[in-house]
Parts: structure tokens; C-alpha cells; sequence
């Protein structure tokens, strides 16, 4: 049995291409892997790897996390700048028993010194975006988010759970938020399941949400229950504590690949495929404290290319 599911429509391809190494036996490390580079090779998303949105110096700083739930090796990477695919540098630390998790200027000569492809990640669109906020009246972050997340399990039975993200738009310089950060972008345990959110990094790490979805699903919650356990008692405590709280978005498989989705916003989409079922889209619907799926209609899914890749003007 093989299963694997993604956060938002842009994993679909990553994931059509894992599905078929999973079918063939592969190792989900792998099959994720190149899911995710997939994703941050494609220009046209702008909130992971190349095109991905930059800070408010314009620098594109990207954060990714890798977690093997059989070895529980570990790895991530906050604010590298300049390296194509943040995924394959957080993968390659998960296998190092220290200095698994690094930053800046010592993730970049980390990935220097293994030869990791360097690349100017700061697309044209991109800063058209930036100059174009940049005329905005009032400077905020960008409140959208689209971090890739994956979780997948594969026929040995191990399960690991990965993230890459550009992060939010106009953050400050050094800022990272949950993607990198394990626990609450990413968590995987072979024996139990695994989980990845995206939203609002500073909300969903006050939660170590995917930590909790795995803790949650060792204790009998199904991957669904977990999910919507999380997402909905966080937000709770949130607004109780603080007023407001943020996007949060959670997605998960357990270790027979039954998966969850649970959302607090009105278009969380996702991706699942299993060893019975191919790479379908779905689309979240809140319904109090409970979320249901329905897969996306064509017309959507037009909508969604259509929008994402629609030409760019600098606004003068
Ligand atoms: C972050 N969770 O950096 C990410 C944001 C996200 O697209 O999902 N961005 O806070």
C-alpha cells in the first residue's frame, strides 16, 4: 500500500509524477523529493522556490523541512537564498545527526559545499509583484498562502512528511515561519502518520500543529479527526486569547494512508492519490467545527492556471 497527499492544486503534477515511483516501489524520500522540486521549479507559483515571492528588501529567502518518520532523521532550512531546490538541501541535513537545521548564510555554504545548484530564484513576475505592492498605501504582508506540503507513505511503510515555501510576501529579512520548523510545518512518525500545514506561520507554530495531528492519531483520532481537532481548537484558543486568528490549513495520512484535511479559510485545496486511487484535487468546505472534500470541477481547476499564470503588468 502506497498513499501520499500535498497542500493546494499546485502539487498536482509533483504528485502524479510520485505516484508512479511509489507504484514502482521507490522510496517515498525519493518520491517526495521530486514532488517538491517540481513544484519549486515552476515559475508561476509565487510562494515556493523559483518565482516565490520575495521579502521586503526584494530578496526571495525560502525555508523547507524534510522529516523521515522511520529514521526520525530531521532536516531544515530557513532563509537560504540563491539555491534551487530548498527541498534536496533539508533532505540531505535530515540525514546528519547534528547541525540538521540550519539558517542564512551557513544553510548556503552547507549547500555550496555539496554542490547544490545556485540559482538566482528572483523571477521578473516576481518583482513586478513586489513593485507593484510597493505602490500600495499600506505595506502588510501578504495574507494568502500556498507553502507546499507533502506527506506520503510508501510500500516499505515508511512515512515521511516535507515542506518548501517562499514564506510570506514582504516579510522582514531573517523571518521564517512554521515550514521549517518540526513539529508545526512537519511530522512524521512511520509507526503512527504524518502531517504538514500551511497558513499563517506565526498562528500554526503556536499550535506545533503537525506534531499534535500525529500525537492526536497515535491516541485512536482518525487522520480526519485529528485534523479538524487541531485546526478548530487552535483557532478557538486564538481568538479567545487574542482577538483574531490567522489561516490555518492542515493536511495528513496515517500509517494505512487514510488521510484528513482540515481548513479555517474558504479554498484550501489539496491533492490525494493511493495505491487504488489516482491524484485527484479536492476542495475544503468548512462546516462549523467540521470540514468535508469534494474534488474540484473542471472549471476550477481552469480558473486556477488561468489566474496563476494570467499576464503581469507593473502598475505605474
Ligand atoms: C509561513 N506557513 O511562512 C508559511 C506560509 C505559507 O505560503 O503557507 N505560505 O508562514
Amino acid at each position: 500500500m502506497w498513499a501520499m497527499i500535498a497542500t493546494w492544486r499546485m502539487a498536482l503534477e509533483g504528485v502524479t509524477h510520485a505516484s508512479k515511483m511509489l507504484n514502482e516501489n521507490e522510496k517515498v524520500d525519493d518520491a517526495i523529493e521530486q514532488a517538491i522540486k517540481i513544484v519549486e521549479d515552476y515559475p508561476y507559483y509565487k510562494s515556493v522556490g523559483y518565482g516565490g515571492l520575495p521579502n521586503e528588501d526584494m530578496e526571495v529567502e525560502l525555508d523547507a523541512g524534510f522529516m523521515n518518520g522511520t529514521t526520525m532523521g530531521v532536516g531544515a532550512i530557513g532563509a537560504i537564498q540563491n539555491f534551487a531546490n530548498p527541498i534536496s538541501i533539508a533532505r540531505r541535513l535530515s540525514l546528519e545527526t547534528t547541525n540538521s537545521v540550519l539558517v542564512g548564510q551557513g544553510a548556503e555554504k552547507f549547500a555550496r559545499e555539496h554542490g547544490f545548484i545556485e540559482k538566482n530564484m528572483l523571477s521578473d513576475r516576481a518583482i513586478i509583484h513586489y513593485k507593484n505592492r510597493k505602490k500600495e498605501e499600506e505595506l502588510k504582508p501578504y495574507i494568502g498562502h500556498d507553502t507546499v506540503g507533502m506527506v506520503g507513505l510508501d510500500k516499505m511503510g515508511t512515512i515521511v512528511s516535507a515542506t518548501s515555501t517562499s514564506g510570506l510576501f514582504m516579510k522582514k529579512k531573517g523571518r521564517i515561519g512554521d515550514s521549517p520548523i518540526v513539529g508545526s510545518g512537519f511530522y512524521a512518525d512511520s509507526n503512527v502518520g504524518g502531517a504538514t500545514a500551511t497558513g499563517l506561520g506565526e498562528d500554526l507554530m503556536k499550535g506545533c500543529v503537525s506534531y499534535e495531528i500525529v500525537r492526536l492519531m497515535e491516541q485512536g483520532y482518525s487522520a480526519q479527526q485529528a485534523c479538524e481537532t487541531v485546526v478548530f481548537s487552535l483557532e478557538k484558543k486564538l481568538i479567545e486569547r487574542r482577538g483574531k486568528a490567522g489561516d490555518l490549513s492542515v493536511i495528513a495520512i496515517n500509517q494505512k494512508g487514510e488521510f484528513g484535511a482540515a481548513s479555517n479559510i474558504s479554498n484550501f485545496s489539496f491533492v490525494y492519490a493511493s495505491e487504488s486511487q489516482e491524484p485527484i484535487v479536492y476542495l475544503v468546505t468548512r462546516e462549523g467545527d467540521h470540514c468535508t472534500y469534494a474534488p474540484a470541477t473542471k472549471e476550477w481547476l481552469d480558473e486556477y492556471m488561468r489566474t496563476r499564470t494570467a499576464p503581469l503588468k507593473e502598475n505605474l
